[in-house]
């Protein structure tokens, strides 16, 4: 068999575009595909519903891949064990009690295999630029290529409706920045705005996380590193455990939403 350039093209084309129209209209659209965004979309694709990543980069992985300043092993505490337990990602118990540890290469491309095979599909090189509103509630998400972003084109961006957003994108916390730039002072955080990261503090940092992974304003969710960029915590420093469990957490707390919506 002779191959074909064009029929090459239209294949990739053809099954892209395919791709693309079954996400116009989502459950859940996971903004960043770091931990917490892939462990969400993972739960959540694995309960049967609609789900996409948009990842800025060309990679996924957040900032998982580097571990430590580049020593690319993660360290988890007990509790999040069980995640990488449950995805199959193979952790060692460290001397200290209560420690574990696991190659953050076989961690990021294990959960991201996960995530896709439970039906979540993942949108590479896809910056998301601004939320759809209505006036109350974010209803979608406006999407541009990465790459018209980094070359500054004047281009015109596309949309996707969805019932519920997570802003897992990290210190930069962009989709609850953008809310925030269009409705001043109305975010369900003590303050109505965004109260910032605060120091290292590993101990406090994981309990935070967990506890300010929650709704930030309506139909969007806020989890991961994120969650404490908005609510005011303090960082955590290499510890990945409590971004494992926030990615859970926010998935769970979806799908009661999601159940009694419906
Ligand atoms: C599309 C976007 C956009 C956008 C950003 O930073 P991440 O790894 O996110 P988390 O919260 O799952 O994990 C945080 C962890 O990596 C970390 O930094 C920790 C634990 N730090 C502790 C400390 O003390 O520093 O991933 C976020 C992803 C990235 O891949 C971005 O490229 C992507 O989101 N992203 N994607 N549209 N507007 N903004
Ligand atoms: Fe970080």
């Amino acid at each position: 068999m002779g191959l074909d350039e064009v029929v090459i093209t239209r294949a990739i084309v053809e099954r892209f575009f395919e791709k693309l129209s079954g996400c116009l209209e989502l459950d859940v659209a996971v903004v960043g595909a770091g931990p917490s965004g892939l462990v969400a979309a993972q739960r959540l694709a694995h309960a049967g519903r609609k789900v996409a990543v948009f990842e800025r980069k060309l990679s996924v992985g957040g900032g998982m891949w580097g571990g430590g300043m580049l020593f690319n092993e993660i360290v988890v505490q007990d509790e999040a064990k069980r995640i990488l337990d449950e995805a199959g990602v193979r952790s060692k118990p460290y001397r200290e009690a209560g420690y574990h540890t696991a190659d953050s290469i076989e961690a990021v491309s294990v959960l991201t295999s996960r995530a896709v095979q439970a039906g979540a599909v993942v949108f590479n090189a896809v910056t998301v630029e601004d939320v759809v509103m209505r006036p109350e509630r974010v209803t979608g998400l406006v999407i541009t290529w990465t790459a018209v972003e980094m070359a500054g084109l004047h281009v015109d961006p596309l949309a996707v409706r969805t019932r519920f957003v997570i802003d897992t994108t990290g210190h930069d916390t962009e989709v609850v920045k953008v809310v925030h730039r269009k409705v001043p002072g109305r975010l369900l955080t003590p303050s109505g705005n965004i109260d910032g990261e605060k120091s290292m503090w590993s101990d406090e940092a994981e309990k935070l996380t967990l506890e300010n992974t929650r709704e930030v304003f309506p139909g969007l969710y806020v989890a991961g590193m994120a969650a404490n960029a908005v609510f005011g915590g303090p960082r955590m420093g290499p510890i990945f455990g409590g971004m494992l469990l926030s990615g859970d957490k926010v998935a769970g707390e979806i799908l009661e939403r999601l159940k009694a919506e419906s």
